[in-house]
């Protein structure tokens, strides 16, 4: 089968965001789109021709013709082998499972992540590569200056591959291999996690959990994992179905969009426990009989009880936490005697640390957690990791919870999102807290004086890449933070994030409402950038 060749014309503003390509459905299903940022990495990839690609997304609106498009050019562009899910499926973290198992040159991963699905809604595309970790900096610029020159790509003139069966096809010479889009993750959770302690706690019969899938793509692993291989009852996980506009939900595991599950958790009848997973199954949220578990506490708690599931017995090497997530790692790296790194906002930016063995644990605010068993993070992961404390330590999510802050104090967070603000204002804001940078130190804001203030910049420790202009980050001589910056993730106007914590040493001040705790920065925060004049908004819309 001869490969086409098709004309083609640049489209502007293929630029890579935080995690990959992220537009509205209907911008993608532009004649020619797709194919141009397909065919970007295919050629700024050499090593997929010849090579093995992986394939699969996260059962959105559009996957489906996604997954055939991509198929037919990496077929007419020399690709020897494509490994795809059933049904085009594949959840992030499997993704990369599945690379990095079978030794493949790069994944295209098909999401948009906890952003909503549907025609009116959102789609996206990104490139892993042969680590299985989302494309560095390096190859999302190469790829988007790519796109700003494509004249053409190639694809074949061919029936759509059959991908609702497991089999070996052939699409001209390249050999498509449709594979289970779940086993091969089992697998290896199987070989992190004391599975017979978790069996054992479902077993009990004195342990009540749920999972919401939210209608995504967590839904199959969840059943496979949770009720088929370790035996929790039926109907654990909710909401399994994986759905291509998500049910008409917001997948995206948090107090606000997962609320129906959170009630589930309250008084005396609530669950033990329960987790919520997002669009792509990357994320988590882990809750217990009323006890929320911020994801910063969580990434900090899992490094401190690493040693007690089998995958991590012999301790971690170093955490990693995005520089918005709280400084509660820090405490625990710091006890524990291990490095601990602050990167940008993005898995891309753990890669290296991972590849490098420099940590084995990192995670972001943002409801990820991860370690170097992927290059992607993980949601069901560390739902398994918590199932396994659980069972290790035999007491309940709010007990390990308190211990923790007793031991190591506790850090007060959150986040407050202002969603779908106008570009030029959330722009503006910005600009302003630069300029105001150098005067900030010294200065009393509310009750704390400013210690530093910057504009967070990055140099990876080990390729030396730099990274700028990664968040407006305000200390103050008490360790107490503010931060501010605008997502890279969203389709329609800017988001912008301020994130807020301080730490708490004495445990008689450990039980109080984060948002009381921290009120008096919050009021700071509102202030200081001028939120409510600047963008027009006198409360955030997400409160995490
Ligand atoms: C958000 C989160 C970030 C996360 C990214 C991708 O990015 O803040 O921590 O890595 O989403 O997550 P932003 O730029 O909107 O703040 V996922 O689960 O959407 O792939
Ligand atoms: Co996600």
């Amino acid at each position: 089968m001869e490969p086409q060749i098709i004309a083609t014309t640049p489209f502007e503003g293929q630029r890579p965001g935080t995690s990959g390509l992220r537009k509205k459905v209907r911008v993608f299903q532009q004649p020619h789109y797709l194919e141009n940022f397909v065919q970007a990495i295919l050629d700024t990839r050499p090593e997929l021709v010849g090579g093995t690609l992986v394939v699969g997304g996260d059962g959105r609106y559009y996957n489906r013709e996604a997954v055939q498009t991509i198929l037919r050019m990496a077929a007419a562009n020399g690709v020897a082998r494509v490994l795809v899910g059933r049904g085009g499926l594949l959840s992030t973290p499997a993704a990369s499972c599945v690379v990095r198992k079978h030794q493949a040159q790069g994944a295209i991963v098909l999401s948009a992540s906890h952003n909503p699905g549907g025609p009116d809604a959102d789609f996206g595309i990104k490139f892993n590569a042969a680590n299985g970790g989302p494309a560095p900096e390096s190859m999302t610029s190469a790829i988007h200056a790519r796109t700003q020159e494509i004249e053409r790509y190639l694809t074949l003139d061919s029936a759509a591959v059959d991908l609702d069966r497991i089999a070996t096809l052939t699409l001209g010479a390249t050999r498509i291999e449709v594979i289970d889009p779940v086993a091969d993750y089992a697998e290896l959770m199987a070989s992190l996690f004391d599975f017979d302690a978790i069996a054992g706690l479902f077993a009990s019969g004195g342990f009540r959990m749920r999972f919401d899938a939210m209608h995504a793509i967590t839904g199959p692993y969840a059943l496979e994992i949770l009720e088929n291989r370790l035996g929790a009852e039926a109907g654990t996980v909710l909401n399994a179905e994986a759905l291509p506009d998500f049910g008409g939900g917001h997948p995206d595991p948090n107090l606000t969009h997962a609320a129906a599950l959170v009630t589930m958790t309250r008084g005396v009848d609530g669950l033990d426990f329960a987790a919520a997973s997002d669009g792509d199954g990357d994320r988590n949220m882990i809750l217990g009989r009323d006890c929320f578990v911020t994801p910063s506490d969580s990434l900090a708690i899992l490094a401190a009880n690493a040693h007690l599931t089998p995958g991590y017995r012999q301790g971690i090497r170093g955490v990693a936490r995005s520089m918005p997530t709280s400084q509660a790692a820090d405490r625990v790296a710091e006890a524990l005697g291990v490095e601990h790194f602050e990167t940008p906002t993005g898995w891309k930016f753990f890669g290296n640390l991972l590849d490098a063995g420099r940590i084995t644990l990192c995670g972001e605010e943002s409801f990820g957690t991860g370690s170097d068993h992927l290059r992607e993070k993980d949601g069901l992961w560390a739902v398994l990791f918590w199932l396994n404390l659980l069972a290790a330590r035999r007491q309940s999510v709010a007990e390990i919870v308190t211990e923790h802050w007793r031991r190591f104090g506790r850090d007060y967070y959150t986040r407050h999102d202002y969603e779908g603000v106008a570009s030029e204002g959330a722009e503006g804001l910005m600009a302003a807290l630069r300029e105001q940078l150098p005067t900030l130190p010294g200065q009393q804001l509310g009750a704390r004086r400013v210690a530093q203030a910057d504009d967070f910049a990055y140099t990876d420790p080990i390729d030396g890449g730099r990274a700028e202009h990664q968040g407006i980050r305000i200390r103050f001589e008490d360790g107490a933070r503010i931060v501010y910056r605008l997502s890279g993730t969203g389709t329609e106007g800017a988001t912008l994030r301020v994130y807020i914590e301080r730490f708490e040493p004495d445990p008689a001040r450990h039980q109080l409402d984060p948002q009381e705790a921290l009120g008096e920065l919050i009021a700071t925060a509102r202030e200081l950038a001028g939120i409510e004049p600047r963008t027009g908004r006198a409360a955030p819309d997400v409160i995490t």
